[in-house]
């Protein structure tokens, strides 16, 4: 470790700095994530996840190696299956060669899906397998909803050189939509009997599903599951449009071992890749999804700008113009922000 490149973590600024009073070596852990050492992977994330000081830094040195990993979420009510589809998944696309991250989201409960995700897992050294990396992450701070942090660490799983991430996320109001945009292909999954082509619907993840996933296909009901896909599908929508993608639905029965349907699943994925590529919509909904990142980037920024000028002498004269009524508050404003 240099001295130069070392950055000294110890400003509290985060009620987990306390973790970052360390010295970092970002380029050394950015060098090393790429080689694909799991705990510099995992290093990198907790910086992500704790907003530490080094987090520009982080996510500069990260920049150059990202863009390469294709973002698949998946999504649905509790206990629909996505843990463990998210564990056939890693399976069938191990099998394939390719590299892979899981971040799964918890906006709340402690996960139920057993080995795979049981705890709050740190990043596994799977043993003879350095092609996985799993991470849980909590989603505080960011009302019911996927953690902000979440874009920077798919990064840091992106630059470490995954072909693809999947993301887990449980289906509470927001969290859906908002792994729509940032996948570059959504699984919806709904099960047999749980009503859920019903609440698909109502909560509008009719629009957001790239891919229909009926799991516990060896449950009853669930031709009649695929039936009610179907019929809300004909109802219209943004897929109806021409030229526009249809999204196919998947039967799977993702608990088992062989013969449970993901092959079929990854087919669909690798279809929905294709089309994003040959439309451009692939490149338009990263663009997007940058958009927003950079907004609340910004918005952060000026809100902790605005937080340093509350009771500065700056503000409390424009205050005291405003009762005065020498000035109105929108020219006060404007003249605040001009400070900035
Ligand atoms: N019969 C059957 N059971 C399944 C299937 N897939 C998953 N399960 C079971 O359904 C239960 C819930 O599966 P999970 O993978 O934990 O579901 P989840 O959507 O991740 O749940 P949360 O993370 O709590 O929202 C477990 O007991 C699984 O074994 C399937 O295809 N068929
Ligand atoms: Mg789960």
């Amino acid at each position: 470790m240099t001295d130069g490149t070392a950055v000294q973590a110890d400003a509290p600024t985060s009620p987990r700095g306390r973790r970052g009073r360390r010295s970092v070596d970002v380029p050394e852990l950015v060098e090393r994530a790429r080689e694909g050492d799991a705990r510099s992977v995992a290093r990198l994330i907790s910086l992500v996840e704790d907003a530490s000081p080094a987090l520009r830094e982080v996510a500069a040195a990260l920049a150059p190696h990202t863009g390469n990993a294709q973002v698949i979420g998946l999504t649905g009510s509790p206990g629909v299956g996505k843990s463990t589809s998210t564990t056939a998944l890693v399976r069938a696309l191990r099998q394939a060669g390719r590299r892979v991250g899981v971040l799964a989201v918890d906006p709340s409960s402690p996960f139920s899906g057993g080995a795979l995700l049981g705890d709050r897992v740190r990043m596994q050294d799977h043993a003879g397998d350095s092609g996985v990396f799993i991470r849980s992450m909590a989603s505080r701070g960011h009302l019911g909803g996927l953690s902000w942090a979440t874009p920077q660490a798919l990064r840091v799983l992106d630059a470490a050189g995954c072909d693809v991430v999947l993301i887990e996320t449980v289906g509470v109001g927001q969290s859906e939509l908002e792994i729509a945009s940032l996948a570059d292909t959504t699984l919806v999954l709904v099960a047999p009997g749980m009503g859920d082509g019903i609440q698909a619907a109502k909560a509008g993840i009719l629009e957001v599903a790239d891919v229909f996933v009926v799991n516990k296909a060896d449950r009853d009901g669930a031709d009649q599951t695929v039936r009610d896909l179907r019929y809300m599908q004909s109802l219209g929508g943004r897929h109806s449009e021409a030229g526009n993608w249809r999204p196919p639905i998947c039967r799977t029965v993702a608990s088992r071992d062989t013969d449970n349907g993901v092959d079929g699943v990854l087919e669909k994925i690798e279809e929905h890749r294709g089309w994003l590529e040959s439309t451009g919509e692939g490149r338009r909904r990263r663009a997007e999804r940058a958009a927003r990142e950079i907004e609340a980037i910004a918005l952060a920024t000026l809100r902790e700008r605005i937080g340093d000028i509350r009771g500065s002498a700056a503000l409390e004269s424009l205050a005291g113009s405003v009762v005065d009524g020498t000035t109105d508050p929108y020219r006060a404003a404007d003249e605040l922000l001009a400070q900035l």
